[in-house]
């Protein structure tokens, strides 16, 4: 049985890549954060088996910010992968917390790498998870391995640093590490405050009546967006790979964000169109559907019935979205669109959910929660 740690395992990748690593019969060991009150809502449905929990799940308390407990660790686990996912993982917080985004995305990864190389652990493979942001002010698109990378915020800076220690490490002391460079991916378990869920979530909640507007930064970015099941499948596979290399998980398109609420509000039967301009700009509800709102739901479920009446108080002509220029980042990245030609060879990986369909899936996940159980 093939033993795999996993950090930042609470988080949307940590969570779904559990489940394909336990599919696959392996021992997987998870670092969780002390924190202040339950953070382990991604995999409590694997925590709550008695056939998986302490059997072929285990849960460590750790930090990439704490060097002796990650070489206590791995001298007890003596693991045959470790997947690094565990960041401080949002952008615009970024800005807010450069500090620290570099102790954990930067130096994180350094303590990880060396606290290997001291406990001797000669055959692990190590993946790294780096991202798009690395390319930033973008050089060329679609963004390959071989661009250069301009990144744009300290969580960018300090991924960039993640990225060039391990390929520093792999050099030096042969370590099997590798770089997964994955563009945005999205799910149903996607953190609240990014973008498509903060979208999929409000839309939900005005349709259920329970808020009135959703505010937004900038609405022209583009991002390549993927569903993250499967972007978690392809780090897998990273480390399945023969050679310890670099690869670039994407799906090749791209799509503004006003695109992303356009489809989303459409998806639940609500048409928009724009007003305005730059920070007056508004989404206004021109046309309204409820048979598209019906589909999505049970509603044969007496609350999704109560909360469906409820929906019918959005009018035509009511301003959902408004632009709150707090959204907006110090330094923005315009457009991101992967190349991801060489995964497709090398591993055989393709990203499969179309954005259409992801979008369609995140709202009918948010519908159903929020019209049965509120927020
Ligand atoms: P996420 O949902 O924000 O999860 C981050 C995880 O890291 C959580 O489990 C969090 O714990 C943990 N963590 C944060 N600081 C930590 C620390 N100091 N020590 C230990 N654990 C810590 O992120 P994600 O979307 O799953 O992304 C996974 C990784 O891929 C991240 O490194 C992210 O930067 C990178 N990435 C993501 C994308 C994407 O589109 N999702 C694209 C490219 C790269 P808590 O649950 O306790 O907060
Ligand atoms: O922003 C714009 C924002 O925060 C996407 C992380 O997983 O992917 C993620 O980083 C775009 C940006 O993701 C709002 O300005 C407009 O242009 O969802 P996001 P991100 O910054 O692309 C990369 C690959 C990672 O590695 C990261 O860990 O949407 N935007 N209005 C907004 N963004 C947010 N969050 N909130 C807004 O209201």
């Amino acid at each position: 049985m093939k033993k795999a740690i996993i950090t930042g395992i609470t988080g949307q990748d940590g969570s779904y890549l559990t489940e394909i690593l336990l599919k696959k019969g392996y021992e997987v060991h998870g670092i969780i954060r002390k924190s202040s009150s339950f953070n382990t809502g991604r995999i409590d449905h694997l925590y709550a088996d008695k056939d998986i929990l302490n059997k072929t799940l285990f849960l460590h308390y750790g930090d990439l910010v704490d060097t002796s407990n990650l070489n206590r660790l791995l001298e007890r686990i003596e693991p045959d992968e470790i997947y690094n996912l565990a960041a401080q993982s949002h952008v615009k917080v970024s800005f807010e917390i450069p500090d620290y985004t570099a102790q954990v995305d930067a130096l994180g990864t350094l303590r990880f790498l060396d606290a290997i190389r001291e406990v001797g652990l000669k055959r692990v493979k190590f993946y790294q998870a780096s991202t798009s942001e690395l390319f930033g002010k973008v050089q060329e698109v679609p963004q390959s391995e071989k661009t250069p990378f301009y990144p744009r915020s300290p969580y960018g800076v300090a991924k960039l640093y993640g990225y060039w220690i391990i390929v520093n490490y792999r050099e030096a002391y042969d370590i099997f590490a590798c770089n997964g460079i994955l563009f945005n991916h999205e799910s149903p378990r996607r953190g609240e405050t990014f973008v498509t869920r903060k979208i999929t979530r409000a839309a939900s909640a005005i349709a259920a009546g329970l808020q009135k507007t959703l505010s937004l930064g900038n609405l022209d970015a583009k991002r390549d967006w993927g569903f993250a099941p499967e972007y978690c499948e392809g780090m897998w596979k990273i480390l399945q790979h023969k050679k310890a290399e670099d690869f670039v998980l994407a799906t090749g398109e791209a799509h503004t964000v006003k695109e992303f609420v356009e489809l989303t509000f459409n998806e639940i039967g609500i048409e928009l169109e724009w007003k305005g301009k730059a920070e007056s700009e508004k989404g206004v509800v021109k046309k309204i559907d409820y048979s598209k709102t019906e589909k999505l739901l049970d509603l044969n479920n007496k609350s999704a019935q109560y909360r469906y009446n409820f929906s019918k108080a959005i009018k035509k002509g009511d301003a959902v979205i408004v632009i709150d220029p707090n959204y907006y980042r110090p330094t923005e990245v315009d457009l991101l669109i992967g190349d991801p030609s060489k995964a497709n060879k090398l591993l055989g990986w393709k990203a499969k959910t179309k954005f259409s369909n992801l979008v369609r899936l995140m709202v009918k996940s948010d519908m159903e929660k929020i019209f049965t159980r509120g927020y």
